[in-house]
């Protein structure tokens, strides 16, 4: 009887000893996405850069930014934010390194595990209208870009929504006599 009741107890050990690991990580994590627009907060799009999530002061995501977007929707890439040591409600910012700046955003979103969905972001500073290539100066290599989309129409081959100053989607004159206003204009 006394081996039989150390057995039971032996088996009893045993299932403690195998459940407990079970319990100890908590649930795992899915990694949250987003995409979205990223301008400056002049309304500016920022041309590009590198896009990068901070929690906490450390970096869980990154990702590039071409013509005013990060990411795409659907099954397109997205700045993934993860992490071992986040948990949902952690507050996630956004700071974007551009022409030799960083810059931080102003919106922020609480983490969420598997959270998907669009964020815009805006930057705490004024980008230079006329500034193409997103260095933080008006000059020769946006003249250049320009030039590249001379008197081109939206939807045409060559076209750059990111010389279209005037928003009238076509890149020429206009837009050259705007860029004029602000050449050699710097935001250092
Ligand atoms: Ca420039
Ligand atoms: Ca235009």
């Amino acid at each position: 009887m006394g081996k039989f009741r150390s057995t039971i107890f032996i088996c009893i050990l045993l299932s403690l000893f195998f459940s407990v690991p079970s319990f100890a990580p908590g649930e795992p994590m899915i990694p949250a996405a987003y995409w979205g627009s990223i301008k400056y907060n002049n309304g500016v799009p920022v041309s590009s850069g590198t896009l990068e999530a901070v929690v906490d002061g450390v970096v869980c995501g990154s990702i590039a930014v071409n013509n005013g977007f990060y990411g795409q929707t659907g099954t397109g890439q997205k700045l993934v934010v993860q992490g071992n040591n986040l948990e949902p409600g952690d507050t996630v910012y956004f700071r974007v390194n551009t022409g030799g700046r960083v810059i931080n955003a102003s919106e922020s979103v609480d983490w969420q595990s598997g959270d998907t969905r669009p964020v815009n972001l805006t930057l705490q500073s004024a980008g230079i209208i006329g500034d193409v290539n997103g260095d933080g100066m008006v000059g020769g290599l946006d003249f250049s870009a320009l030039l590249a989309a001379w008197n081109k129409k939206e939807g045409e081959s060559g076209y750059n929504n990111l010389c279209d100053f005037n928003g009238d989607k076509t890149t020429g004159g206009l837009d050259f006599s705007i860029m004029l206003q602000n050449w050699n204009k710097s935001v250092y």
